[in-house]
């Protein structure tokens, strides 16, 4: 958790039960010493609370919100019309259709009310948090510092493993 002031960014879930894919969005906007908050509130199960939640994210200095829903997923797009903060949505793969329901739910809005659809579970909750970051980086140095270190990081470690297969290959 980021010991910077109060959170930049809101991840929403519409369940406990989707926690476990969420963390991923949690974790990375750690390595990018972001604040955020985290809350459970549905746009079918608590449509009230996620209405007051969007209508007043922009006052209270929220800059991005990040939504994970599954099944007939809703949330991002009931956020998106009460805010004009950008809103990230992720699918998530609870249903019995693994998340392409949710996927075509997040992904197909109406003109007028855009939500950024990352992939179905932890890549794209993983991806949100990233994008996250380069919303924020725009006004803050230290995190688009992290954005760079991070990409160069990510193809060290490519590169690192293609050595060690060409090695191994190598002795064979
Ligand atoms: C969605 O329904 C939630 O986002 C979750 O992915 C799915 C199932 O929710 P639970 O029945 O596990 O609470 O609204």
């Amino acid at each position: 958790m980021s010991t910077r002031s109060g959170p930049k960014v809101g991840i929403l879930m519409g369940s406990d039960s989707d926690l476990e894919v969420m963390r991923e969005a949690e974790k990375r906007l750690d390595f990018f010493d972001i604040a955020y908050e985290t809350r459970i509130m549905s746009a079918h199960r608590t449509p009230d609370i996620a209405a007051e939640y969007s209508a007043t994210a922009a006052k209270r200095g929220l800059e991005v919100i990040i939504c994970g829903a599954g099944a007939a997923a809703h949330l991002a797009g009931t956020i998106a019309a009460n805010t004009t903060l950008p809103v990230i949505g992720v699918p998530i793969d609870s249903s019995g259709l693994k998340g392409l329901d949710a996927l075509l739910a997040t992904v197909q809005m109406p003109a007028g009310i855009p939500v950024a659809t990352m992939a179905i579970g932890k890549s794209g909750a993983a991806n949100a948090a990233i994008f996250a970051a380069q919303i924020v980086g725009r006004k803050d140095a230290e995190v688009a510092a992290k954005l760079v270190q991070f990409k160069k990081e990510m193809a060290a470690g490519v590169e690192a493993r293609d050595r060690k297969l060409q090695s191994e290959r190598n002795k064979s």
